[in-house]
C-alpha cells in the first residue's frame, strides 16, 4: 500500500505521528499541494476530494479522510490500538475524537483558512474558489474552540489523556487543534491549566512531528 502526503500539511502529519505511534513504516508518495500537484493528473481522479492524505491499498482502493485511514491501518495492525481494544474502547474513543474534531479542530481550520492571506482562494479545504475569506467565520471558529475548552478542562483535571491513562487517536486530534490554535494565537494556558497540562503531555512524546522540524 501506498499513502500520498505532504510533509507540511496538518492532515497528513496526524497520520504521520499516527504512524510513529503505531511504529509502521508505509511507503509515501509526496504530492506537493502548493504547486497544486492534487489537481493533476493522476491524482486528480484518484481523489476527486483534491486533499491529503489518501491511502491506496494494493488491489487500487483509494481511503481518504485522515481518521478513515488511520482507522484502517489500526485495524489491520496490532498494538497499540490507537483507536481501542474492545467495543466499548473504540465507543469512547470515537466520540472524544469527534468532539474534538468536530468542536475544535474543524472550527479552528476555517478560522485560519478564513483569516491567514495564503489561504486565499483557498477557503475550503481541496478548491481553488474566490469565495472571500470571512471575518465572522474566524470569530466564529473561535468561540466554538473556546465552549469545547470550557467543557474539556474538568475533565482532564481527572484524567492524564482523553481516554484516562491510555493515548488514543483523539489526542492526536488534539495536538492538531492546538497547532491551529497557536497559529491563531490564542492563549489559554491560565485559564485552562488541565488543557495545557494535556497540551504539554502529547507534545512531548517522541512520535510529535513538529519536535522534528518536519
Ligand atoms: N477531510 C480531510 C481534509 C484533508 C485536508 O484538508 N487536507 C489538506 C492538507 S491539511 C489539503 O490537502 N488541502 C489541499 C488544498 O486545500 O489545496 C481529512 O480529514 O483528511
Amino acid at each position: 500500500m501506498k499513502l500520498y502526503t505532504f510533509a507540511p500539511a496538518a492532515n497528513a502529519l496526524r497520520v504521520e505521528m499516527f504512524l510513529r505511534e503505531k511504529n509502521l513504516e508505509l511507503e509515501k508518495v509526496s504530492v506537493n499541494v502548493r504547486e497544486d500537484e492534487l489537481f493533476k493528473e493522476p491524482f486528480n481522479s484518484m481523489n476527486p476530494f483534491n486533499c491529503v492524505p489518501f491511502l491506496e491499498l494494493n488491489d487500487g482502493t483509494i481511503i481518504t479522510e485522515t481518521i478513515s485511514i488511520c482507522r484502517y491501518l489500526d485495524d489491520q495492525f496490532e498494538s497499540p490500538k490507537l483507536f481501542g481494544n474492545d467495543n466499548k474502547e473504540q465507543a469512547i474513543i470515537d466520540m472524544w475524537n469527534r468532539r474534538i474534531e468536530l468542536d475544535g479542530f474543524l472550527p479552528l481550520l476555517h478560522s485560519v483558512r478564513n483569516k491567514t492571506s495564503f489561504f486565499k482562494g483557498k477557503v475550503v479545504p481541496g478548491t481553488r474558489t474566490n469565495i472571500n475569506q470571512s471575518p465572522e467565520i474566524v470569530e466564529r471558529g473561535i468561540e466554538m474552540y473556546k465552549i469545547l475548552l470550557d467543557r474539556i478542562d474538568p475533565h482532564l483535571s481527572k484524567n492524564k489523556f482523553l481516554f484516562g491513562d491510555k493515548f488514543s487517536v483523539a489526542d492526536i486530534t488534539g495536538h492538531f487543534m492546538f497547532n491551529l490554535s497557536n497559529i491563531l494565537k490564542i492563549d489559554f494556558e491560565q485559564n485552562y491549566k488541565n488543557i495545557y497540562r494535556w497540551k504539554l503531555e502529547i507534545e512531548s512524546r517522541p512520535s510529535n512531528p513538529m519536535a522534528n522540524n518536519i
